[in-house]
């Protein structure tokens, strides 16, 4: 049977080990589900079905499994060790025991029981025990009322908005289990530039009804509002956060809201951002906007998640340096239920960024790190790139806030500042295409952001060799070449597209491909020689003292570190400094052979991908193999497209030949 990718990691195939399986077997005579919640009861179907295809038969379900041995037995028991969410899966006079402080922690203990099968690992001594670091952990869709998903890369949208609520599709249950089975506990289905129409009653009937199935999945429900939304459908003249008749009218819509949703989970909002409204429209700020939803969230237990993706509209200034300008004087400004969501860079996205410097720089503020798993900047569902290398690299950033080891995972999950929420949020990178994602591998990017999400010190590596276990192959050595290359591959992107710290150099709008020529766009921050300002003299951003000093928001410690082009790692060097082409670099090469090795190697390096892609194709589904191999294809392809046009732009003014140790383009 050909897998066409739809059943993601879930697949539960047969074990193929018959001693492993037969160990299983021994272990799953029953499973027993006490009565409770419809949370629990997922649980138990999730095991059950996943039992039947691992096992090769169907293992009952029982109510309670009093006395009885050999079997699964889920268990909600006080345990303030496991919090809200944590479970301990452990072996117990002869069962094994799914135990969970609440019916959620049951549920996610069922799912890592699931995940400790389908990674072949032994049954007999299970004892896994975990709970998670970060409370909230969103994914957000950028999905629109029309079906179009803004930089979305898998085909059209999910939520058939049109056919709700009286048709619920299957496959939102399935994307609630994927969801579910990697601890994500909340979404958002709209895309931050909001349609009011969401708010509308009609449109919060579709919306409940989605909610009506992620609920026994232990996922709530957010949406992303319009800020003039009062006037849009409300027929008031103002949206003024200050004005009593808008605070009225979101009070009343709230209510509104908790009526048929009645486990909402609250606002996303982007405001003052990007041509959206916003309370700066009437003279108020951020603060001012999201301390009014707050209170018209009231007694509810909703939140309210208000993005610091901003600048201004006529900047003369560093884009870098505007949403902490922004945003950090309002730090101590906000209400107890608004969290800030923070992208994990300063700029927008881009392959490779230094973290964003409000991390750190808001104590008193909850963070959100808002990342990107659908792949704008990042070669969308064509090429390959495994994105938890570069989540990981924005969470171990040390801001030193509070001396050294102040990561930002430290800031987001809330320890450093002692915050009693915490939240992290992944933009969707899931459509309407059969296996969700477009690039199958793009599939590793859902899951591992889920597993982070939940535990961010888990590692990259392992992550990988998770995934593909889970859902490609477990032959030891494809097992190993797959996850070697997916921990590259992040990498090698960056290399032939903006290496040594190039940043938003790609293509005008569609952000895809290369475009460093670009010299005129709406406004100058949308154009690519307003990043890398090559001149006959050099490259990159001069963003220290004697530039535009956005290093300056940043602690001492890391201000010394990358304020020096000797000491600034040189990933992150074009992001700081205008470097001669002349100069010899910490790596032993000037820029300009540096620069160029880069593009040469980084292209190279997918025809290495392309050789280890090659060597798994026995150990793998043939289509699903045939599919990736025609992506590297096209990755292959395209990586020339951005070594040449750069590098022969960049030539222009570094006025260089090509180092002998590189072929000249053909
Ligand atoms: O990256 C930019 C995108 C916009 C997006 C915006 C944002 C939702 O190009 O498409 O809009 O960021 O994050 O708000």
């Amino acid at each position: 049977l050909a897998d066409d990718g739809y059943r993601l990691w879930l697949k539960y195939d047969q074990v193929r080990d018959a001693g492993q399986r037969k160990a299983y077997q021994k272990q799953a005579n029953f499973i027993a589900v006490p009565s409770g919640s419809p949370v629990l009861q997922a649980a138990g179907r999730e095991l059950q079905n996943g039992l039947q295809g691992l096992l090769g038969q169907s293992v009952p379900m029982v109510g309670e499994g009093k006395g009885s041995k050999g079997g699964i037995v889920l268990s909600v028991a006080a345990n303030p060790e496991l919090g809200q969410e944590g479970y301990r899966v452990s072996t117990q006079g002869g069962n094994v025991v799914v135990m969970g402080a609440t019916d959620k922690g049951v549920l996610y203990g069922a799912f890592a029981l699931l995940r400790h099968l389908q990674t072949g690992q032994s049954i007999s001594a299970v004892n896994l025990n975990s709970k998670p670091r970060i409370e909230y952990r969103f994914l957000n869709h950028w999905d629109n009322p029309n079906g179009t998903v803004e930089r979305g890369y898998a085909g059209s949208s999910i939520w058939k908005w049109q056919e709700l609520p009286e048709v619920i599709d299957p496959r939102y249950q399935d994307y609630a289990r994927a969801n579910a089975s990697i601890g994500i506990n909340g979404v958002v289905f709209n895309n931050v530039n909001a349609s009011a129409r969401f708010l509308t009653a009609e449109y919060l009937q579709k919306v409940a009804a989605l909610a009506n199935v992620m609920r026994p999945y232990g996922i709530r429900v957010y949406m992303s509002v319009l800020w003039a939304a009062p006037k849009v459908i409300g027929g008031l003249q103002t949206s003024d956060p200050l004005d009593p008749q808008v605070r009225r009218w979101w009070t009343a819509k709230t209510d509104e809201i908790y009526k048929v949703i009645p486990d909402f989970g609250g606002f996303l909002v982007k405001a003052n951002s990007e041509g959206e409204p916003g309370p700066q429209d009437y003279g108020r700020n951020h603060a001012d906007g999201a301390n009014m939803l707050a209170e018209a969230l009231g007694q509810h237990d909703g939140i309210v998640i208000w993005r610091a993706f901003v600048y201004k509209a006529n900047s003369n200034g560093d884009r870098f340096k505007e949403a902490f300008q922004e945003f950090q004087p309002l730090d101590g400004k906000f209400a107890k239920k608004v969290l800030v969501q923070v992208k994990n860079g300063p700029i927008d996205f881009q392959a490779r960024e230094p973290f964003h410097p409000l991390f750190g720089a808001m104590p008193k503020t909850p963070l959100v790190l808002e990342v990107q798993l659908t792949q704008e900047y990042l070669g969308f569902a064509t090429h390959l790139v495994y994105l938890a290398p570069l989540i990981k690299e924005c969470l171990e950033a040390d801001t030193y806030a509070k001396g050294p080891g102040s990561t930002v995972a430290k800031v987001v999950d809330g320890t450093i500042d002692n915050h009693a929420i915490s939240g992290i949020a992944g933009v969707a990178n899931i459509g309407s295409d059969r296996n969700w994602t477009g690039h199958p591998v793009s599939q590793a990017n859902w899951y591992s952001y889920g597993r982070l999400a939940w535990d961010h010190t888990l590692t990259s590596q392992a992550l990988a060799e998770e995934w593909t276990k889970m859902t490609l192959t477990q032959e030891p050595k494809a097992v190993s070449t797959i996850t070697d290359l997916l921990t590259k591959s992040r990498d090698i992107y960056v290399r032939y597209t903006t290496p040594l710290g190039l940043h938003h150099i790609m293509g005008q709008s569609i952000h895809y491909g290369p475009e460093p020529w670009l010299e005129k766009s709406a406004r100058p921050d949308w154009t690519s020689i307003y990043y890398h300002k090559a001149d006959a003299v050099g490259l990159g951003f001069n963003r220290t003292a004697t530039g535009s000093n956005a290093l300056g928001l940043y602690a001492p410690q890391v201000q010394k570190q990358w304020g020096d082009p000797a000491t600034c790692p040189p990933n992150y060097l074009l992001w700081f400094h205008h470097v001669p082409w002349t100069q010899t670099l910490s790596t032993g090469q000037t820029l300009w052979n540096e620069l160029t090795t880069r593009y040469y190697t980084g292209a190279d390096s997918v025809l290495w991908m392309q050789q280890q892609w090659a060597q798994v194709q026995p150990a793998l589904d043939a289509e699903l193999h045939a599919d990736v191999a025609s992506r590297l294809r096209i990755q292959y392809r395209e990586a020339l497209w951005w070594r040449d046009a750069c590098v022969l732009y960049f030539q222009q003014y570094a006025k260089q030949p090509l180092p002998p140790t590189l072929t000249p383009p053909s």
